[in-house]
């Protein structure tokens, strides 16, 4: 089944009703579908077939909503890149993808006006169709491109919609970014399922958004823990039916706190770029504080020993990693990384990665990949990034550094090429000077010991 067997339902047969407001203007299904249709046409007099893939580096926008629809139309593959990414990631993914075309705020963006507002014939389309890629980095190496099908989102935005009540009655206050599943995937594409209405947002600002809510005034609101944090200097919170919480773990003192002030149980759920929406916790039910819930309907979730790794089998996980053939499940399960344990009645709690992956603000940061930076700064001998805890962001990562013999270098110097070359949420925080880094008997950093070296905030 493709998208559009689900979409249409909105698209086409609700072509009158409000589907999207962005920037003070509301616009119909029909407003969007016949946009993307023009969209769409531009994309093939531009030589795209189905298959080709398009990068695309820009901020949320209405613009953005409509070329991901027309990408789907014409089975080319949609692959968002995040704003803040610097040259050097972005020539990763640019190397990995090979795409036809790269939009980003740096060029002019086409005007597809001229083109009919009519549906192009969709392109041979089928579930198994790969929809987008959504690069994830791997704890080992760099950034993967997670094959995300049509039956994936499918599911995922079908699951999503059964287990919230996700409706046309509802209105979704979006801001979180389109660059990654938590903003696409929970948000565009089951907006286009169940036909509620979004109003789009360039990007959460507290003082702005807090405007925004009231006079939106939300029935669901989906969001990083940082985010329901900044919310909690917020006056009030009109009252919405369903606060999902998710990308990172929610702290119970913010549960708590949140629920104190405005009187809502932030609903926690767990997901993946590479397997969308995982567990959840119920809408009615328990929620259990502390937890992300209970497997998707569909979806099958196993804690494995020793390590007590948490592993997911079910149509919400992608198709593998785009360009690496080769075992991507074990035995027709996908490996998490993440460490967790299930309760006799099944509700998941997380403990941990197996990775020492770090979780920013609801953005991943994958410490290898800013140690190799640091290591091809010649003044630098060796360096160990690590997370440390944040109020608001979760964690902050922070690099300990040696220098090499008789280099002279100041932290600033060191950060301010950080902030040239990768993501500003990847740049340390802070830089600790060791004369060496422990390390075991293997030679291994011990990563575990270097907190004590940091000392309070
Ligand atoms: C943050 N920044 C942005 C931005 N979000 N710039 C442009 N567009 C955006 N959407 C900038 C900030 O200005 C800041 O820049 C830097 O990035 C770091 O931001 P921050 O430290 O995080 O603070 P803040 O600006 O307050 O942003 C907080 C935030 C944002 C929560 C609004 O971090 C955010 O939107 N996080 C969501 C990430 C996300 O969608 N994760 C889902 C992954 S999918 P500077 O220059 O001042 O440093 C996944 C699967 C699942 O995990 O389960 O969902
Ligand atoms: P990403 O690779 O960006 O999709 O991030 C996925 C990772 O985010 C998961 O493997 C978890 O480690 C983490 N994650 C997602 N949701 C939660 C949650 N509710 N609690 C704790 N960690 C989470």
């Amino acid at each position: 089944m493709h998208l559009f067997h689900l979409f249409d339902e909105n698209l086409l047969g609700r072509a009158n009703a409000p589907a999207l407001e962005w920037q003070g203007q509301t616009y119909t299904f029909g407003e969007i579908e016949a946009a993307s249709n023009q969209i769409a046409g531009w994309l093939a007099a531009q030589g795209f077939v189905a298959g080709d893939r398009l990068c695309v580096q820009l901020p949320n926008s209405l613009f953005v909503v409509q070329l991901f629809l027309a990408c789907l139309k014409l089975g080319v593959i949609y692959i968002p890149i995040n704003v803040l990414y610097r040259d050097r990631e972005v020539g990763h993914i640019l190397q990995d993808a090979a795409p036809r075309l790269f939009l980003h705020a740096g060029e002019a963006l086409p005007s597809a006006s001229g083109y009919p507002s009519s549906r192009p014939n969709l392109g041979v389309l089928a579930g198994s169709t790969v929809a987008a890629l959504i690069y994830t980095s791997g704890t080992t190496g760099p950034a993967k491109g997670a094959m995300l099908t049509h039956d994936n989102f499918a599911f995922n935005a079908m699951a999503l919609r059964s287990i919230w009540n996700l409706n046309s009655e509802d209105r979704l206050l979006l801001a979180l970014p389109l660059f990654h599943v938590h903003g696409l995937g929970n948000g565009i594409l089951t907006w286009l399922v169940a036909g509620y209405r979004l109003r789009l947002l360039e990007r959460f600002e507290a003082k702005l958004t807090e405007q925004e809510f009231l006079s939106f005034r939300p029935t669901v609101f989906f969001g990083v823990p940082t985010m329901y944090v900044r919310m909690l200097d917020w006056a009030a919170v009109p009252p919405a039916r369903l606060f999902v919480s998710g990308s990172a773990p929610l702290a119970e003192h913010t549960h708590a706190a949140f629920r104190e002030k405005f009187g809502a149980p932030i609903l926690e759920r767990y997901g993946m770029t590479e397997a969308l929406m995982i567990a959840s916790n119920p809408l009615h039910g328990e929620r259990r504080a502390g937890t992300v819930g209970l497997a998707l309907p569909g979806v099958k979730v196993e804690v494995r020993p020793p390590e007590q790794e948490v592993f997911v089998q079910g149509p919400n996980v992608c198709a593998g990693y785009w360009g690496r053939p080769g075992p991507f499940l074990e035995d027709g399960w996908f490996r998490t990384g993440d460490i967790g344990a299930l309760s006799e009645d099944g509700y998941l709690t997380l403990n941990g990665r197996k990775s020492d992956l770090i979780i920013s603000s609801g953005f991943n940061i994958y410490p290898r990949e800013i140690e190799e930076y640091l290591l091809e700064q010649p003044e630098i001998q060796e360096a160990a990034v690590i997370g440390v805890p944040d109020a608001a962001k979760g964690e902050v990562p922070v690099a300990c550094l040696v220098a090499a013999s008789g280099a002279k270098i100041d932290a600033e110097t060191i950060l301010g090429r950080c902030r040239e070359s990768l993501a500003s949420f990847k740049v340390p925080r802070r830089v600790i000077w060791l004369d060496r880094l422990p390390r075991n008997a293997l030679g291994k950093i011990q990563k575990h010991l270097l907190a004590g070296e940091i000392g309070p905030q």
